[in-house]
């Protein structure tokens, strides 16, 4: 499939993901879902990419979901983009690896539920954040209302919903939205940066404290605490076993 807003570039280990339809401000179509989706189905099948950057072109990382595509939609129709973007939104949720955003500018409604749905946030300074939603009498659809709280703390999330106030990146990081600001021409190079020393790390291993951080967090503690217990089992008698032997002989671990 060739792609119209995604444009992929696939570095050593790492593929980088600009979303790109400037002159919208990146704003979310349902091409931008379609293009998603086949994109996650064929990452979710290749071995060599260890970590997925998101970023955006131009001024924004995604100014929300596309306004002139939802204006004339009814209610089913709206419910129905909706679900479709949860589903996607969800799917970068738990892809088999991890996802990193790059924000180098707006990232609003959509687009900060976009965000949201990596694994953590790394900001350039003049990106902005916010749930505009209720500007425009909406509210989010793309799981906003539950990834949010998830991430700031309930307080917090209802501020940003109730305001529609923007944030800049300085104020995310002390939410913790974001985890790292960086200056704007050093984005890119700071987030490849990040994703490299992952990718060096037990591939292994990397994968399972996604999937048991992620699922834990959705079951209660002790479910977690059983899933942490089969995936630690796991990573003996291969992945671990080779790491904990590269310490001891002091060398360098193969990963295989
Ligand atoms: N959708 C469509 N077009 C957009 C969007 C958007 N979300 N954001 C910006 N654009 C377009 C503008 O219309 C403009 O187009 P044109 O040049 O043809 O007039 C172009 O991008 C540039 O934008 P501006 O001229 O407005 O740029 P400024 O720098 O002056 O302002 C802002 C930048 C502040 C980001 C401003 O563009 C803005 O407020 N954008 C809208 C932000 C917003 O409200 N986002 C939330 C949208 S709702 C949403 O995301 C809900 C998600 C859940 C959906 C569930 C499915 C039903």
């Amino acid at each position: 499939m060739d792609y119209e807003i995604l444009k992929t570039e696939f570095r050593g280990q790492l593929a980088i993901v600009t979303i790109s339809r400037p002159a919208a401000l990146n704003a979310l179509n349902s091409k931008f879902f379609k293009e998603m989706e086949h994109l996650l189905d064929s990452l979710s099948k290749r071995d060599d990419v260890k970590v997925l950057i998101l970023t955006g072109e131009g001024k924004a990382f995604v100014a929300g979901a596309d306004i002139a595509e939802m204006v004339n939609m009814d209610s089913n129709q709206a419910s129905e983009f909706s679900a479709f973007g949860q589903q996607i939104f969800n799917r970068i949720e738990e892809l088999n690896m991890p996802v990193i955003a790059a924000i180098n500018g707006f990232a609003l409604g959509g687009g900060l539920e976009l965000a949201m749905a990596c694994d953590f946030r790394i900001a350039g300074k003049p990106a902005k954040f916010g749930q505009p939603e209720v500007n425009l009498g909406l509210i989010p659809g793309y799981a906003g209302t539950q990834r949010l709280p998830r991430i700031v703390g309930l307080s917090n999330a209802l501020f940003l919903l109730y305001t529609a106030d923007m944030i800049n990146a300085d104020e995310a990081l002390r939410m913790g939205l974001v985890q790292k600001v960086t200056e704007p021409e050093q984005l890119l190079t700071e987030t490849i940066a990040i994703a490299e020393k992952i990718a060096s790390k037990g591939p292994l291993a990397v994968k399972k404290v996604k999937e048991v951080t992620r699922k834990g967090l959705l079951s209660d503690f002790h479910k977690g605490c059983e899933l942490e217990n089969t995936q630690f089992g796991s990573l003996f008698g291969n992945e671990g076993t080779e790491g904990m032997k590269a310490f001891l002989e002091k060398r360098k671990p193969s990963w295989s």
